[in-house]
């Protein structure tokens, strides 16, 4: 699915701004006006800009309204409504009549609105849940008695839920279209040749492809009567595109029909190479280490929304502290941010939304009972579509180094390999590129216990050595940590091993002169710890801290306003720890 755009032959109208809302109590009839309905700004979260308990903290469904106007000229046009996404499922109504549904709330889905809309104003309704089950991803623990629901996420960060990005309206010819362009590339590092794979419906007698360099000039062009005959375009001097030293070339697919343009669209690509050997990763054949978070989707008021200037602020962070990588975690972040991240270098781990693989998950995992999460969950289909749908999005992102397929599942737990197994295979057989695979493993699936490591290109490690465990004894848990990482080293020698997590609750401007947990002197500490083993084994190959800011949670007892592991608070303001940070990584 293509990124809207407008352009010679596309015409593209945002819907975004003031909708009206209302929470279903009763059974809601689209063709009626919402009555009682409150205001609601798309895209945001609904949770935090109502003053109201109930609403903020309902489970269940909830409906949001707006009108459109369409113009005769626009008519003439195929008209197609875009939602960038809805978390975490829609079924959506045009004039009275359900015109889509789309369930899983971090991916895009569109709907053709032929016959369904008249020249003037146009109702348009979404009625949106934010229940989670076994059998969604991600995974919560659902109960409904009387028809009133409650949603145990099986997560740590807030159910956030609603219209989260862009809603556009966007027209293509009727006689035919670009559905989508996947830019497939061989690379010696010198000379790309580019294959490209475009999908269309409809009759047109000419196709033209044309390969644009940054500045605009035309590097490449092939034509031809039939989408099979735009290949094997060739690129002699490649411009690379290189972590945080990014280059993006542009290919322009045109249809024409007896001489007529009737369809264009741009995409945007870049060349590179990603391996794993030698237990390292590397980008154009040179080693890289992977410096930078985990990181949210979150902001006071807005929720989970997609806000560029919130995007933009993040990165601009993130590279004054010389970063140069980060993990999507737990869900594909929106589109927008992705194509910054492809326009500022980073190295991205591109993550669907699979968190809670875990039966009987808590925050801590302390004292968790022994479950059987692989005859519990019921995941495998939502799962697979979350897979599909991600890497559909998101294969023309040069920034994407590697696919992360889950967060912490019970990989020790027996049917885990058996699960993974088939989820690695499918995404493989996806994925053009061969990018490695990752699945961030929980604490408790230690390297005598798991059951998935030969299933994964790199071994992504969520380690809280000196809080979850061997809290307060850094001394303990530097030496745990150590242990753990030579074993691992010793199971997989030729598989780096890269930290997705590693961090510590501080509370921003709590100090402690004997250096005890949450003051920033003990944040300091713990990373130190961490560092100093990571430093002395040449097979980790990055560390992604947990998290780059704080983040909304569910209220919990270990929970005081949320997840206090950022480095940055939760309007962005820094602890002490990013100025140590700042200097370890402009040196590294
Ligand atoms: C984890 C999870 C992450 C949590 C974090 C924590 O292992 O992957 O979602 O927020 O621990 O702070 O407990």
């Amino acid at each position: 699915m293509l990124y809207p755009e407008s352009n010679e032959c596309r015409m593209l109208t945002s819907l975004d701004g003031f909708w009206n809302f209302k929470v279903e109590e009763q059974p809601i009839d689209p063709a009626q006006p919402l009555a009682n309905s409150i205001t609601m700004a798309v895209p945001a979260s609904f949770n935090d800009q109502v003053i109201d308990q109930q609403i903020r903290n309902h489970d269940g469904y909830f409906w949001y309204q707006t009108t459109f106007n369409v113009s005769k000229m626009q008519l003439a046009q195929r008209n197609v409504l875009r939602f960038g996404s809805v978390t975490h499922e829609a079924t959506v109504y045009v004039n009275g009549k359900q015109v889509g549904h789309h369930q899983g709330g971090f991916t895009p889905f569109e709907i053709e609105l032929d016959g369904q809309i008249h020249p003037g104003e146009n109702d348009l309704k979404v009625r949106v849940s934010n229940l989670l089950s076994n059998k969604t991803i991600p995974i919560g623990k659902l109960t409904e008695e009387n028809g009133n629901y409650h949603v145990d996420p099986n997560f740590d960060f807030f159910n956030y839920a609603g219209i989260h990005r862009p809603v556009k309206l966007y027209t293509t010819s009727r006689m035919a279209h670009i559905d989508e362009i996947v830019v497939k590339y061989d690379t010696d590092l010198k000379q790309t040749t580019v294959n490209p794979e475009v999908r269309v419906t409809g009759d047109f007698d000419q196709v033209v492809a044309e390969i644009l360099d940054e500045d605009g000039n035309r590097i490449e062009r092939v034509q031809g009567n039939s989408l099979n005959e735009i290949q094997k375009m060739v690129i002699s001097d490649t411009h690379l595109w290189q972590p945080m030293n990014a280059y993006l070339y542009r290919l322009k697919i045109s249809l024409l029909a007896e001489g007529e343009l009737i369809d264009t669209y741009t995409q945007e690509f870049g060349i590179r190479k990603v391996e794993v050997k030698n237990a390292g990763i590397y980008v154009n054949d040179q080693p890289v280490y992977l410096k930078g978070f985990g990181r949210h989707e979150d902001f006071p008021i807005i929720g989970k929304g997609m806000n560029r200037a919130v995007i933009n602020h993040d990165h601009q962070t993130m590279k004054w502290m010389h970063a140069n990588a980060f993990r999507t975690s737990h869900y594909p972040y929106s589109e927008e941010e992705m194509q910054l991240a492809d326009r500022d270098g980073f190295l991205v781990i591109d993550e669907v939304p699979a968190v809670g693989l875990y039966a009987g998950f808590s925050v801590s995992m302390m004292g968790q009972k022994a479950a059987n999460t692989w005859k519990i969950m019921q995941t495998m289909d939502a799962h697979k579509q979350v897979i599909q749908e991600t890497i559909t999005r998101d294969q023309n992102h040069p920034s994407v180094i590697m696919w992360s397929v889950a967060n912490e599942p019970a990989s020790q737990q027996e049917g885990a390999h058996e699960y993974f197994k088939e989820i690695t295979d499918y995404t493989r057989q996806l994925d053009w590129q061969h990018l490695p695979l990752v699945a961030p493993k929980i604490a408790s699936a230690t390297v005598d216990v798991d059951l998935t490591g030969d299933l994964f290109d790199v071994i992504a490690l969520n380690r809280y050595y000196g809080w979850y465990i061997d809290f307060n004894d850094l001394a303990q848990a530097k030496s745990d940590l150590m242990t753990e990482l030579r074993k691992w080293h010793q199971k997989f020698p030729d598989k780096p091993i890269l930290f997705t997590e590693f961090g510590a609750d501080t509370l921003s401007g709590m100090h402690s002169i004997n250096r005890e947990p949450y003051s920033e002197e003990y944040q300091h500490d713990y990373y130190q710890m961490n560092f100093d083993v990571f430093d002395q084994c040449d097979f980790v190959c990055g560390e992604l801290l947990w998290n780059f800011a704080d983040f909304a949670t569910p209220a919990g007892l270990i929970r005081v306003d949320g997840n206090k592991k950022g480095i940055f608070t939760r309007d962005r303001q820094p602890k002490q720890i990013v100025y140590d940070l700042k200097k370890r990584w402009g040196n590294k």
